[in-house]
């Protein structure tokens, strides 16, 4: 039994490539099943051009980025281009029903984007049930055609994904869990660029080197693609400056350990300053909450050219699982670049103010294995996915696919962050929150202690947020937007919201179309930690979603 997906992009860099500086980009994904024996367990894998990671997607800012899908699995399958703006072009950002209807075995799919005011690292994923889990690879933005980076131009670029592994059949696996009710299996390793080290009862096939030479310096492209694993990333004896994450250039920082969570990219220099050698690269769990996660370190060495054979390596101490203190110093250092070219534009004024709370909670179900299903909510909705995609429903105004009452703030008041109510159970439907075009937006995302407190690395499609504040316990309304950053808070895609706390965003509704606003934890996003927001057209064609391409595969 064969599965193939053919994602069909041409790549074809035109040739005039030095000269002009606005290209269109067309790229071919095979999508493929590979047999995968040499990483931990025998097994197929869904793989694009049968390489796991995948191929990595080069642009320019400002390029137009062409990519055929042809699917030849025998599953369905959607690509996401994580973090990317899309502009007007809502179409082609993937989540399977909420931009489109899956690309169905046998056809195919052109996705046609182009990379407006955006610089960095960000990474595409399959985004439908847990394909992901190998269907995924680097995107990497170049700035416009003589730009300089904002910082030490580095001697060479390496890119880092970091991954999650699981020796059996992922989606029978996801399946299972959806029928019994009760929680999926945690992965049986990590791994750092498709390998995890040496694990016991996994072949490591030499694991993964970082080469560099002495004096030079690298810019490193992190990539946290696991599905439910926020990391510690750490290179034994080694520094880092971290320049931009989900690619937005930040004000440069020191740090010796760099905290990412699925979904959440990070752009790092290190300068090969040490002695010759070999060192330990680490990529570790962090967990604050008691829920059973793969607790294995994927490890990794970086090599330095002339070191000798059989060097001893250079060790590092992984940090501790539940570390808060460590994510917490990560996360408050990072702001926003801000400079001149680059300013930070947080929205001043606001339109909309909405207060999310986040958990899980347990529901009623007569055929699950305890008469009971875990599922997760935001306001206390468990999201059902739609039979047709939202945003053709939305263009095509097709009745009864979605309500337009998402609740802007929690039904029922209650201490949040304390003991939890009685009834744990939530209410479901598809729900959508409506925002005008351009209006400004605040959105502050309570974590709840029902079942118990959990860090969620939320993701918004369609947007870049600047995260203006952070807390723990419940939010104060009145003292804690005081103390808010408002000059050059991080600008992202992906932002967390701690154990037992709460996160601050802003954004300008400036993108028509329907976004998807979800957990990275894959685990949390298939039990309904997920909504979309619908924002409207503006004004004329240059502010209103286009038609859809006639290509757009149907329900
Ligand atoms: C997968 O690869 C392993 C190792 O190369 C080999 O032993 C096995 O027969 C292969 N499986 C199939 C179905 O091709
Ligand atoms: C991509 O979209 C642009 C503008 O929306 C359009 O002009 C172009 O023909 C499209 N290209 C392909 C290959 O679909
Ligand atoms: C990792 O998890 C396994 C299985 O739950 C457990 O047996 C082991 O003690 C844990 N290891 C550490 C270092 O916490
Ligand atoms: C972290 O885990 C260790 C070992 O399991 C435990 O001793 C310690 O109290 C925990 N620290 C925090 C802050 O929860
Ligand atoms: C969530 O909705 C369920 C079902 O309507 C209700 O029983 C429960 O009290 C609600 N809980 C909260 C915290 O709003
Ligand atoms: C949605 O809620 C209704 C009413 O409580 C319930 O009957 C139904 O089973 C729920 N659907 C799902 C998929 O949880
Ligand atoms: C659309 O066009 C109007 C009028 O030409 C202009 O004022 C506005 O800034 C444009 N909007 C965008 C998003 O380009
Ligand atoms: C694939 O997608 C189509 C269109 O939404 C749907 O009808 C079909 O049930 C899906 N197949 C599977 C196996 O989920
Ligand atoms: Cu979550």
């Amino acid at each position: 039994m064969m599965r193939y997906i053919l994602i069909t992009l041409l790549v074809a860099f035109s040739a005039g490539a030095a000269v002009i500086e606005s290209l269109v980009r067309h790229y071919s994904f095979l999508v493929v099943l590979k047999n995968e024996t040499k990483i931990c367990g025998s097994k197929f894998i869904t793989t694009v051009n049968r390489k796991f990671p995948g191929p990595t997607l080069y642009a320019r800012e400002d390029d137009t980025v062409i990519v055929r899908v042809t699917n030849r699995a025998n599953h369905n399958l959607t690509i996401h281009w994580h973090g990317v703006r899309q502009l007007r072009s809502g179409w082609a950002d993937g989540p399977a029903y909420i931009t489109q209807c899956p690309i169905q075995p046998g056809q195919n799919y052109v996705y046609n984007f182009t990379l407006h005011g955006q610089r960095g690292t960000l990474f595409w994923h399959a985004h439908i049930s847990w394909i992901r889990a190998t269907v995924h690879g680097a995107i990497v933005i170049l700035p416009k055609l003589g730009v300089p980076y904002p910082f030490t131009n580095p001697d060479k670029e390496k890119i880092i994904i970091l991954g999650e592994w699981w020796k059996g059949d992922v989606e029978d696996m996801v399946q299972k869990s959806l029928v019994s009710g009760l929680p999926p299996t945690v992965s049986d390793v990590h791994t750092i660029n498709g390998h995890p080290g040496p694990v016991h009862g996994c072949a490591t096939n030499g694991g993964f080197t970082l080469h560099v030479e002495s004096g030079k310096t690298y810019l490193l492209r992190i990539i946290n693609a696991a599905l439910n694993e926020d990391f510690f990333f750490k290179i034994a004896g080694h520094r880092f400056s971290i320049v931009e994450v989900d690619a937005s250039y930040t004000k440069p920082f020191e740090t010796e350990t760099i905290f990412i969570s699925p979904g959440q990219t990070t752009n790092a220099l290190l300068t090969a300053d040490k002695p010759v050698g070999k060192y330990l690269i680490t990529a570790s769990p962090f967990m604050d909450a008691p829920v059973p996660i793969d607790n294995l370190t994927a490890t990794a060495f970086l090599r330095y050219k002339g070191t000798p054979k059989n060097p001893t390596i250079v060790l590092t101490q992984v940090p501790a699982q539940n570390s808060t203190l460590l994510t917490d110093r990560f996360i408050d250092s990072l702001r926003s670049l801000n400079s001149e070219e680059y300013p930070a534009k947080v929205p001043q004024f606001i339109d909309h103010t909405l207060f999310f709370t986040i958990g899980v909670g347990i529901n009623p179900c007569e055929t699950c294995v305890n008469g009971v299903r875990i599922v997760a909510a935001v306001n206390n909705v468990t999201f059902l996915m739609p039979e047709i995609a939202l945003l053709q429903s939305h263009y095509y105004k097709i009745r009864g696919v979605f309500t337009e009452d998402f609740p802007g703030n929690p039904p029922f008041v209650f201490d949040y962050t304390g003991k939890p109510p009685a009834n744990i159970q939530t209410t479901n439907g598809t729900k959508v929150y409506r925002l005008r075009y351009n209006s400004n937006v605040q959105l502050v995302i309570q974590d709840t202690a029902v079942i118990a407190p959990e860090s969620h690395p939320i993701h918004l499609h369609g947007f870049n947020v600047f995260v203006v504040g952070k807390g723990s316990g419940n939010f104060d309304p009145i003292e804690d937007p005081k103390g808010f950053n408002l000059v050059d808070p991080v600008e992202r895609n992906t932002f967390g919201v701690p154990n037992g706390g709460w996160t601050a965003i802003r954004f300008k509704a400036d993108n028509p179309g329907v976004w998807f606003l979800h957990c990275h934890l894959e685990v949390h996003t298939t039990w309904g930690l997920k909504m979309a927001f619908l924002v409207e057209n503006g004004e004329g064609p240059n502010e209103s979603l286009p038609p859809p391409p006639r290509d757009l595969p149907r329900c």
